[in-house]
């Protein structure tokens, strides 16, 4: 099966194409960045089969441009990925349900997600960015929507800064809809927000285990300082969440999860394996498709699933993981 790109289908089913590597396009007034990588059009079907009812807690929707403009003050310009093609990856996958991350291409103008969730017959909450000046109607209707979230992004290839006490304001008031806080930061950068972390008074996930540099040596079961400060960050705050996600993000080494391999990513394995193990109440996998940003590769959302079980070993650990977990924060009045 392809999952491809091009104008909508009228049906709202997902394209098929025989072409296997398109050059995907933009639509609207932009042009992608140069250099841009297109996600993978033609995933294989994983052999690892994700339990009944699990969830894709990690992904996105770029515009369509066309539809839902870029934002102006963002830092890259990607190919068009719909809710469609989204939702058709999904069942692909084998997956029921979506997060739908804002992404920062389209900055605190949320439609484009919102308008995923709203055609997703419940199949898809959200995680918003907002501003101070987001007023409590437009929260009320995210949430009506399906946002359970907002997202705060420190890396500072992909957003301006935006002020800690901004942040602290945005935090307090989302708690009257019982929403948490998703946190993107790297390693390095931990020390510094720790403390901004740490008062945070939400439920707070983080994307991406604080994207550990897996190149830094181990020591036996030491990961080295960097990783072990946020195994702490984790230990003791409860409130902390991880993802487990984005091995083709973090890995050096590899191997690629293309052309069948079934051992992608094998230096990303320890660290998300550690986490599984020691907090598997709390953490969240997604595929992070579209994948925006990545220079070496795009991987096949296929082998990224078969990567699951390296990290997350049982029957019992997946479940949790995949849908016990998101399912709790994300559909919480689903769960008896
Ligand atoms: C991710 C990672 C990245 C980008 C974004 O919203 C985004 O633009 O999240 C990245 O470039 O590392 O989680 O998708």
């Amino acid at each position: 099966m392809r999952i491809g790109r091009g104008p909508e289908p009228s049906d709202n089913q997902p394209r098929i194409s025989t072409t296997p590597w398109p050059n995907m396009q933009t639509s609207g007034p932009f042009d992608k960045t140069p250099g841009w990588l297109d996600w993978f059009s033609g995933p294989a079907k994983p052999r690892f089969q994700v339990p009944t009812g699990a969830v894709d807690a990690h992904c996105h929707v770029f515009g369509p441009g066309a539809e839902f403009p870029y934002a102006p003050e963002r830092k890259y310009t990607p190919c068009d990925a719909s809710k469609h093609q989204l939702y058709a990856l999904r069942d692909h996958l084998g997956f029921e349900r979506n997060v739908v991350v804002q992404a920062t291409c389209h900055g605190a103008d949320n439609r484009a997600m919102v308008d995923a969730l709203t055609s997703s017959n419940g199949k898809a909450r959200g995680v918003a960015t907002v501003k101070r000046t987001v007023t409590d109607t437009e929260l009320q209707a995210m949430h009506d929507a399906g946002v359970r979230g907002v997202r705060f992004n420190f890396v500072k290839r992909l957003v301006d800064f935006t002020p800690k006490d901004e942040l602290m304001e945005i935090a307090t008031r989302i708690q009257a809809w019982g929403w948490h806080v998703v946190i993107y930061f790297e390693a390095v950068d931990l020390p510094e927000l720790w403390d901004f972390f740490t008062a945070l008074p939400t439920t707070v996930v983080v994307d991406h285990m604080g994207r550990p540099d897996v190149s830094k040596p181990m020591n036996g079961d030491d990961f080295g300082p960097e990783f072990e400060l946020f195994l702490k960050f984790m230990r003791q705050h409860p409130n902390v969440w991880s993802k487990v996600s984005c091995p083709e993000r973090l890995s050096v080494t590899g191997p690629k999860a293309l052309n069948g391999e079934q051992n992608a990513y094998t230096d990303v394995i320890p660290f998300a394996r550690r986490v599984v193990k020691e907090f598997p109440d709390r953490v969240l996998w997604g595929t992070d498709w579209p994948h925006p940003n990545l220079k070496d590769h795009m991987p096949d959302d296929g082998l990224l699933v078969d990567f699951i079980p390296h990290i997350a070993s049982t029957a019992e650990l997946q479940h949790k993981l995949l849908v016990a977990n998101p399912m709790r924060l994300y559909w919480p009045e689903e769960v008896k």
